[in-house]
C-alpha cells in the first residue's frame, strides 16, 4: 500500500483555535483538543449507588481460555512502561480476558511515539494491530491512509444494537467526526458533550438580588451588577464581573447564544464559517460593549492563560464562562479555604452552574482519540466482530470499574452505600490497572454507575452537563473539514486571522470595516477554498 502523504500528526484543534494576534501570545488551555493521559473520573453520570447494576452479557455461548479469539491492540501508554504492570498485573489482565473472552495482547507505545508508531506500522499493513488507537482528533494522515483503504468501514457493523449493545448507542453527531467519504473509519472515545456553561458567584447574586440567567440580557445585567454594585460589600469598587484572559474559547461559547455556530453553522441549506453569519457580528458587538462597559478586565488579552479562574478564586471576578468542572473546582477551592459567604460568613462562598444562555451553549467535539480497525489484520468477518466485541464489552459496568478502579478488595472496597472507596496507600496498589483506560472507549458512558462518593459540587456539575447533550450545539461541518485539503494544509492559519480580528474588535483597535477586510483577506487566502470544498461534499451526501 502507498501512502502519498505521511504528514505529520498535527494536532490541530478543529474549532476553537486560540487567538494569538497583536495583542498576547496564544497558549493553550484544558479545553482544547489534546491527547489526555490523565483520564479524569469525575465527568459525568448520575449518581447511583448500587454496586450490583451489572450490564448482563449479551454472551450465551462460553469458551474456554484456548478457545479465545485472539485481538492485538495498540494502545497508548501514559505511564513510562509500566501501564498494567506489578504484582498483580497479570491477574488483572486476566479478568479482562476472561470477560471479553478475548485472548487480548497489548502492545503499548508510549504517547510520544504514537505518531512514528502509528506511520510506520499505516506503511507495513501486515505489522498493524488488529485495533489501533489515534490521540487527539481526525488527521489529514488518518484520511489519507483511511482513502487507502487501510481502516474497516465500521458503519455496517456499529448499528447491530444485539451484538454491539453499547457501540451502537454511539451519539451520531460525534460519530460524524470520524467520517471519511461517508464511511466511519473509527470508534471514537467519548468525552463529555455538554462541558461548557456559565458559572458564577451564587453568594454575589443572592446579595444584589439577582436570579439565574437565562438570556444574554440577564448576563449583562449580572456582570454589570457584579461590576458596580459592590457584591462583596467591603464598600471598595474593586470587583469586575467577568474572568477573561487571553483565552478566547470564551467567545466561541457566547456566540452560541446568539445563534452563532459552533465555527461552523448551516445557513441557507450551504454550510458556512461563523463570521458569515449575521448572528456573529451581533455576538461581537455585545462581548464588545462589555469591554467597553468595563464587564470585564481591560487587559484580559494580556492577561496570561494559565492565570484563568484566578480571578474568580480570589475574588476579583464573578462569572466563569468555561467548562462546568471549572467552575465547580472554583466553587470546591472556596470550600477548601473556607472562603466565607458574602451573605452568611457562616457558610462558604459558592458557585451556581448554569449550562445554557438563551437555551444554547457550544458542544464539545465529544471525543479525544479514536480506535481504528486495521483492515490489513482484521481480514475476516470472525476477526471484525472479535476486535468490535471487545471494544464493546469494554464499556460493561465490569470493566469500567475494573479499568478505572482496580480490584475490589485490593484496591478498593465498596462501602455501605455502595461506593468505592480506594484501600489506603491505593496510588502505590495502582500499577495492576493503570493506563487500561486507554482500552475504553466511554460508550455510551463515560463513567461507570458505580463510583466514589460526590460532593453535592460534583452531583450538581454532572447534572447540569447532562442536561446541556440536548442543547449543545455542534460543529457541523467537521466530517468535512477532514477531507477538505485545504483546510488541513491552512486551515489553521486562517483561523488565526479570523480569531485575531475578533480580539482586535472587540478591543476597539480596529471598527466594523476593519473586521470585514480581515475576513475578506482570510477568504482571499484560501478560506473561500474552504468553503468550496467543505460544501461540495456536503452536497454530494
Ligand atoms: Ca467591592
Amino acid at each position: 500500500m502507498k501512502l502519498q502523504k505521511l504528514k505529520r500528526f498535527a494536532a490541530a484543534s478543529l474549532c476553537a483555535v486560540m487567538v494569538v494576534g497583536s495583542m498576547s501570545a496564544c497558549s493553550s488551555s484544558e479545553t482544547s483538543t489534546t491527547t489526555d493521559g490523565a483520564q479524569t473520573q469525575t465527568e459525568t453520570a448520575t449518581q447511583t449507588t448500587s454496586s450490583t447494576d451489572t450490564a448482563e452479557s449479551t454472551e450465551t455461548k462460553t469458551l474456554s481460555p484456548d478457545e479465545y479469539p485472539e485481538v492485538t491492540f495498540m494502545a497508548i501508554d501514559f505511564n513510562a512502561g509500566l501501564s498494567n504492570s506489578g504484582d498483580k498485573g497479570e491477574e488483572t489482565l486476566q479478568m479482562i480476558k476472561d470477560y471479553t473472552q478475548t485472548n487480548l495482547q497489548i502492545q503499548w507505545v508510549q504517547n510520544d511515539v504514537l505518531e512514528e508508531k502509528a506511520t510506520l506500522a499505516l506503511a507495513d499493513p501486515k505489522t498493524m494491530p488488529m485495533i489501533m488507537t489515534f490521540g487527539g482528533s481526525v488527521t489529514g494522515t488518518v484520511v489519507s491512509a483511511a482513502r487507502q483503504g487501510a481502516f474497516v468501514d465500521l458503519t455496517p457493523y456499529l448499528s447491530d444494537s444485539t451484538k454491539y449493545p453499547n457501540l451502537s448507542q454511539q451519539n451520531a453527531d460525534v460519530a460524524k467526526s470520524l467520517t471519511v467519504d461517508g464511511k466511519q473509519i473509527g470508534v471514537y472515545r467519548a468525552r463529555v458533550i455538554g462541558r461548557y456553561g456559565l458559572s458564577y458567584r451564587a453568594d454575589w447574586a443572592e446579595k444584589l438580588g439577582l436570579g439565574v440567567p437565562e438570556t444574554v440580557d440577564d448576563v449583562y445585567n449580572m456582570l454589570y451588577a457584579f461590576t458596580y454594585e459592590d457584591p462583596d460589600g467591603n464598600g471598595v469598587d474593586d470587583t469586575i464581573g467577568m474572568e477573561m484572559t487571553s483565552y478566547t474559547g470564551v467567545f466561541d461559547i457566547i456566540q452560541t447564544w446568539f445563534g452563532v455556530g459552533n465555527g461552523w453553522a448551516e445557513v441557507d441549506g450551504n454550510l458556512v464559517p461563523v463570521f458569515e453569519q449575521e448572528e456573529y457580528l451581533e455576538a461581537l458587538n455585545w462581548i464588545k460593549k462589555c469591554y467597553d462597559d468595563g464587564l470585564m478586565p481591560s487587559d484580559w488579552a494580556t492577561r496570561p492563560t494559565d492565570s484563568w479562574s484566578n480571578g474568580c478564586k480570589n475574588g476579583e471576578n464573578g462569572v466563569y464562562i468555561d467548562v462546568l468542572d471549572g467552575g465547580r473546582r472554583v466553587w470546591d477551592y472556596f470550600v477548601t479555604n473556607e472562603v466565607p459567604s458574602v451573605v452568611n460568613p457562616d457558610e462558604y462562598a459558592s458557585m451556581n452552574l448554569v449550562g445554557t444562555i438563551n437555551g444554547k451553549t457550544l458542544a464539545t467535539s465529544g471525543y479525544n482519540g479514536f480506535f481504528t480497525l486495521s483492515a490489513s489484520t482484521c481480514d475476516t468477518e470472525e476477526k471484525i466482530e472479535a476486535a468490535l466485541s471487545f471494544l464493546d464489552k469494554m464499556n460493561d459496568e465490569e470493566m469500567l470499574v475494573l479499568c478505572d478502579n482496580g480490584i475490589e478488595g485490593y484496591n478498593y472496597t465498596l462501602d455501605e452505600n455502595g461506593y468505592i472507596v480506594k484501600v489506603e496507600d491505593s496510588d502505590n496498589l495502582k500499577a495492576n490497572y493503570q493506563g487500561l483506560n486507554q482500552l475504553v472507549a466511554y460508550i455510551p458512558s463515560t463513567e461507570a454507575s458505580t463510583t466514589a462518593e460526590k460532593t453535592e459540587r460534583q452531583i450538581l456539575e454532572a447534572q447540569v452537563k447532562e442536561e446541556n447533550e440536548q442543547y449543545a450545539v455542534f460543529n457541523p461541518a467537521l466530517p468535512y473539514l477532514v477531507n477538505s485539503e485545504t483546510y488541513s494544509s491552512d486551515g489553521a492559519n486562517l483561523e488565526q486571522i479570523i480569531t485575531s480580528a475578533r480580539t482586535q474588535y472587540i478591543c476597539g483597535e480596529i471598527d466594523e470595516a476593519g473586521l470585514r477586510a480581515a475576513w475578506q483577506s482570510a477568504l482571499d487566502q484560501g478560506y473561500q477554498k474552504i468553503i468550496d470544498e467543505v460544501n461540495e461534499q456536503y452536497h454530494a451526501q
